[in-house]
């Protein structure tokens, strides 16, 4: 048995990596946990474990028991909430990753993967079509802990020839799962209130040019370099991984296009300073000559689909 556990499977990209990990490899192969529950065809189709991942003895008991041999682990405080909570954001996201690692470095479990984020740049870094190596002075909580991961990773793959392979994943698009204290999440509730209310007040300024990606294409592209053969994975910090780029202007402009009247109007907050201090756009070369990376969407085919399936889901 190879069984694989999605941690976090109650997230924005948990509830929908947990869902197509079934879809391709077995309802009953795909365990999935998290400290609450996860959404009802999540928690109905497959097993479904309640764990604190920090809690050492219980991460390693439910490995062990059910056989689990791929890690995917996605509990995380994102940027913005992690300032709030700078200790508990540093403590949540290192911690479950060491505990990881050394499951793997044990050789309890053969495979982990661990995301990475945009955030590890900071406001030294090019922010122009920014590079797989290049400056990172990352000045959030959040980032110095994706960037201390994305250390860890490497090195317990140099030393201990850990399987840890791992993306930098920009704002991510939904439409199942609502995000939860990023400072990309503007993208996905501004779609709710754009048909909700017809307005949406947003957090940061017009011309905030971030990195971003629908949903589908990460999925898709976490689970190929998951599945990708191991001499093809030759960056063992984390890869660029890059979907489209726009600013806040530009997706009200591409929303207009379905619904005429909607307006917007900025409010930026603290995360102004945090989006301002990370890059516009991502070079992923490397993810696409070394695993074959390639996004499919793009702001227009996005837009289309997030309205169509919230106004679903909202009717
Ligand atoms: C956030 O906004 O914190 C996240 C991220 C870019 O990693 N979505």
């Amino acid at each position: 048995m190879n069984n694989t556990i999605v941690i976090g499977a109650s997230g924005q990209i948990g509830s929908e990596l947990t869902l197509e990990l079934r879809n391709r490899f077995g309802n009953d192969s795909v365990f999935a946990s998290d400290i609450k529950d996860a959404a009802h065809d999540v928690m109905e189709s497959g097993p479904f474990i309640k764990l604190d991942v920090t809690d050492s003895a219980k991460l390693t008991e439910i490995i062990t028991k059910n056989k689990i041999k791929n890690v995917y682990l996605l509990a995380a405080m994102l940027s913005g909430s992690a300032e709030k909570n700078p200790g508990k954001a540093w403590d949540l996201n290192m911690k479950s990753l060491l505990l990881t690692l050394d499951l793997a470095k044990e050789k309890v479990i053969d495979k982990v993967f661990w995301p990475s984020s945009i955030a590890v740049f900071g406001p030294t870094t090019p922010k122009k079509n920014t590079p797989q190596l290049t400056i990172m002075e990352p000045s959030t909580v959040y980032g110095i802990s994706k960037q201390a991961g994305e250390r860890w990773c490497e090195y317990y793959f140099n030393k201990y020839s850990v399987d840890v392979r791992s993306v930098r994943y920009p704002g991510l698009i939904s439409y199942k799962t609502e995000a939860g204290g990023g400072t990309t999440d503007y993208a996905v509730e501004i779609f709710y209130e754009a048909i909700k209310a017809g307005k949406y007040e947003c957090f940061l300024s017009e011309n905030t040019l971030l990195p971003m990606m629908f949903m589908p294409d990460a999925i898709r592209g976490t689970i190929d370099m998951m599945e990708s053969d191991p001499a093809k994975i030759k960056i063992r910090s984390s890869y660029n991984m890059s979907g489209i780029s726009f600013n806040p202007g530009e997706l009200a402009q591409a929303i207009r296009k379905h619904i005429p009247d909607f307006t917007i109007t900025y409010k930026p907050d603290f995360r102004q300073q945090i989006a301002e201090s990370w890059p516009g756009s991502i070079n992923d070369d490397d993810a696409r000559l070394d695993w074959g990376w390639k996004h499919e969407y793009d702001l227009a085919s996005m837009t289309d689909i997030m309205l169509g399936a919230i106004r679903k889901k909202l009717s």
